[in-house]
């Protein structure tokens, strides 16, 4: 059992530095709570950021950060002013976090910052090669490193890596306005396992993914090469126990014991005791909406009149990234919208808004979070929001509201809030007043749902769901590589086709013997490609047979010259020893005209769709329109086409991306079943990449070495990973 690194920007401990002597203190966020369960003990590394530049680090101090760091399971990552201000205040801070949050004005394209970015993700990525095995387990977190599964992956094929993101994954037409959109996909993809708060980003990703890599996608399995990456939804947890713990001790304090805030709260209650509080919490990002809660407070105030005196709004905005522009203009702006908002409405005796712009201790999180009596959360998006789930866990008695904004990924565990659309003023207004007048047991019979559930999927159970996912998914990767043509199985192979007095081939060309094109016909074979098949063809007692869907006269003019044998449009045609190709089936094609009309509506109406016409068969090709849009253009397709050839003797195959329609009786299986039948071989061998290529792997008998191109549910005994492969695999039986 290998051990757990884990990676974050920051670490999860703060230095002091003071007097030569430098001190660790471990911080207590979410992530770092979370993680205990995982990243305790000597078999875990939290790999991160110190915090201090490279620049504010003293030479004579350097040794002993690391030794302290060591200390708390940490080690850092080294960077340079220049290199935190590329990578975290510009690219991860001005590019990925406003566009991640649908904030496409705010983000700046800026290729000096994806270039630090990249190199920071490298630096990363490199001191974890540095201290990883190979049976380590690698979890990296969130936006500000999401190059860092592939370049890890590039050097450590078969390390187990997961990927956490913490905040929202856009949609697709979000998303493909950034410039480095493939390079950001692919470095995601490093990953076995890929996170996210809840399904819709996970869509997102899925989407993207589909669309600007033309992967394959089935369910939340990728395919890729040779790897099946899974994509999933853990929605974030909080450590329930130290809230609610707090709370109930927060209960106990003596009136000595309490804090000034507290002092200052319960004045406010005893003087005002029908007055209702209402919370606040979040840093201070555009993200979070504040400026627009206080134009909804302001809104609230007119609508409902009645609440002057009555309600007070206590704002906690703690300071973030104050080095980027935006959020400067963001402070100015809530400054002045407070200061006007108290300036209209005070009375001598109230302020509606008591704001705070500070980071307050743990405790007064506490007397904020018991005193209030709703808390109106409502950012504009929110990857989660924890603040939410941390309310609901203070509220020993079950009493309190929460106002949550449908745009925070908690909202889809926390159905018995108020939800609201933070836009919508009209909405926030009458859920406000909702709040204020909500009976006692309704409020209890709400918050006793949401703090079971909140009690039980907790961030300890979130980290260990994240970590058994990846642990199964490298379970199933083991458990595949059985059929893995491994370097062992082919020796034997190779021995045996040695020994064998008569030996014959049959290989499949589009996606075994060469890629795929978007256009068919200019997939045409390379000169590497000519040089091996020669080879093989010259080989003493081997026939070579390509075996293809394709139409006679591509293969004519590829191949003929060349004197291979050639079986075509899937067992119709034969030619053997350079001689035109004849039937080797009796099939009709007066069918043809009949479905023709329909794919041409289907072409028609489904854009970068179109029709090959061979001798004996049609085929609609999507492998050039919308992913989904094409799928689900099949599914008509093939619905329509069933009940149209029901009584012609016709099959619809469903091959990679193209529905053919042929006769019934032609099939790859049955063709190379009738050659092998001419002759007696010791050795016969199959390959092929898709679904047409499985009638071979049935019907040719049990002996035959089957081999299957990509990682997919096959009848074949074997599979490679991609045609580069193939090729290699080729070359062995050249003697
Ligand atoms: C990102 C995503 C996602 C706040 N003020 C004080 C304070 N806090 C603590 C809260 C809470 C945390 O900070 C804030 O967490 P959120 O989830 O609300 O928001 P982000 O910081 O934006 O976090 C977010 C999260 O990652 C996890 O995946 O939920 O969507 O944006 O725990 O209690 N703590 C103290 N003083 C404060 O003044 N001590």
């Amino acid at each position: 059992m290998g051990k757990t690194i884990i990676i974050s920007n920051r670490l999860p401990v703060q230095l002091q530095i003071s007097n030569g002597t430098i001190t660790a203190i471990p911080s207590v966020g979410g992530l770092a709570t979370g993680m205990k369960s995982v990243h305790s003990g000597g078999d875990s590394l939290w790999i991160g950021w110190s915090g201090l530049t490279d620049e504010e680090i003293p030479d004579d101090i350097a040794p002993k950060i690391d030794s302290a760091l060591a200390e708390h399971g940490s080690s850092k990552v080294n960077l340079t002013s220049a290199e935190v201000d590329g990578f975290y205040f510009g690219f991860s801070n001005r590019t990925i976090w406003p566009l991640f949050h649908y904030f496409l004005e705010y983000s700046e394209f800026e290729l000096k910052s994806w270039e630090i970015y990249k190199a920071v993700n490298q630096k990363f990525a490199d001191a974890i090669l540095e201290k990883a095995g190979e049976d380590d387990t690698i979890w990296v977190h969130d936006y500000q490193l999401m190059l860092v599964p592939q370049m890890v992956r590039a050097k450590r094929p078969n390390i187990s890596i997961g990927f956490f993101l913490h905040i929202p994954f856009p949609s697709f037409e979000i998303f493909r306005t950034l410039p480095w959109r493939k390079e950001v996909l692919e470095g995601l993809l490093g990953a076995d396992l890929i996170g996210f708060h809840i399904y819709d980003y996970e869509r997102h990703f899925l989407s993207s993914v589909r669309r600007l890599l033309r992967l394959e996608v089935s369910f939340n399995d990728i395919y890729r090469d040779n790897r099946i990456i899974k994509v999933d939804s853990f929605p974030m947890g909080i450590d329930y126990k130290k809230f609610s713990d707090a709370a109930k001790a927060h209960e106990q304090n003596t009136a000595d014991q309490q804090s000034d805030l507290q002092q200052r709260l319960n004045n406010h209650k005893l003087s005002t005791p029908d007055a209702k509080l209402i919370l606040s919490i979040d840093r201070l990002d555009y993200s979070k909406g504040i400026a627009k809660r206080l134009n909804a407070f302001e809104y609230f105030l007119n609508k409902y009149p009645q609440y002057k005196e009555k309600v007070r709004l206590i704002i906690l905005a703690v300071p973030s990234r104050s080095n980027v522009p935006q959020y400067q203009l963001l402070k100015k702006e809530i400054d002045e919208l407070v200061g006007r908002i108290n300036g209209d409405f005070s009375t001598v005796s109230w302020t509606p808004i008591w704001y705070f712009y500070r980071s307050l201790p743990f405790h007064n999180l506490i007397d904020l979070y018991t005193s209030s009596d709703i808390a109106w959360l409502t950012p504009l998006r929110d990857g989660m929001n924890l603040v939410a789930k941390e309310y609901i866990a203070t509220r020993t008695d079950k009493t309190g509201v929460l106002i949550l904004s449908e745009m925070a990924g908690s909202a889809n565990e926390m159905n018995e809030s108020l939800l609201i659309n933070p836009n919508n003023f009209e909405q926030i207004a009458d859920a406000l007043y909702q709040a204020i007048n909500m009976p006692k047991e309704e409020q209890q019979e709400r918050n006793s749902h949401l703090q079971k559930r909140l009690a039980r999927y907790n961030v300890e159970q979130w980290a260990n769901d994240f970590m058994s996912s990846l642990q199964a998914q490298k379970d199933r990767d083991a458990a595949n590589v059985s059929k893995k043509l491994t370097e062992h199985r082919l020796n034997t192979i190779v021995e045996d086709f040695s020994k064998a007095k008569k030996r014959i081939l049959f290989l499949d060309y589009d996606g075994t013997l060469a890629g795929f094109h978007v256009d068919p016909q200019k997939a045409g074979p390379d000169k590497e490609l000519y040089q091996l098949l020669d080879a093989l063809n010259n080989q003493e007692n081997t026939e070579l047979y390509l075996v293809s869907g394709r139409d006679k006269d591509t293969f004519t003019k590829w191949f003929l010259p060349k004197k291979y044998n050639m079986i075509v449009e899937h067992g119709v045609w034969i030619s053997q020893n350079g001689e035109d190709f004849r039937m080797l089936e009796n099939v009709k094609n007066d069918w043809m005209e009949k479905i023709r009309p329909v794919l041409e509506s289907f072409v028609d109406r489904t854009p970068g769709s179109f029709i090959e016409e061979k001798n004996y068969s049609l085929a609609w090709h999507y492998r050039k329109t919308d992913p989904d849009f094409g799928n689900l253009r099949a599914n008509e397709l093939n619905t329509v086409l069933t009940s149209l050839i029901a009584n012609d003797d016709l099959s619809v195959l469903n091959g990679n991306k193209v529905m053919e329609i042929k006769s019934s009786n032609v099939n790859k299986g049955r063709a190379t079943v009738r050659v092998l039948g001419e002759g007696d071989y010791g050795f016969v061998f199959a390959i092929g990449d898709d679904w047409t290529d499985e009638f071979m792997f049935q019907e040719l008998p049990e002996s035959t070495i089957s081999v299957k191109v990509g990682r997919q549910k096959t009848q074949a005994k074997f599979y490679v990973e991609n045609t580069k492969m193939v090729r290699d695999l080729l070359k062995r039986f050249l003697v």
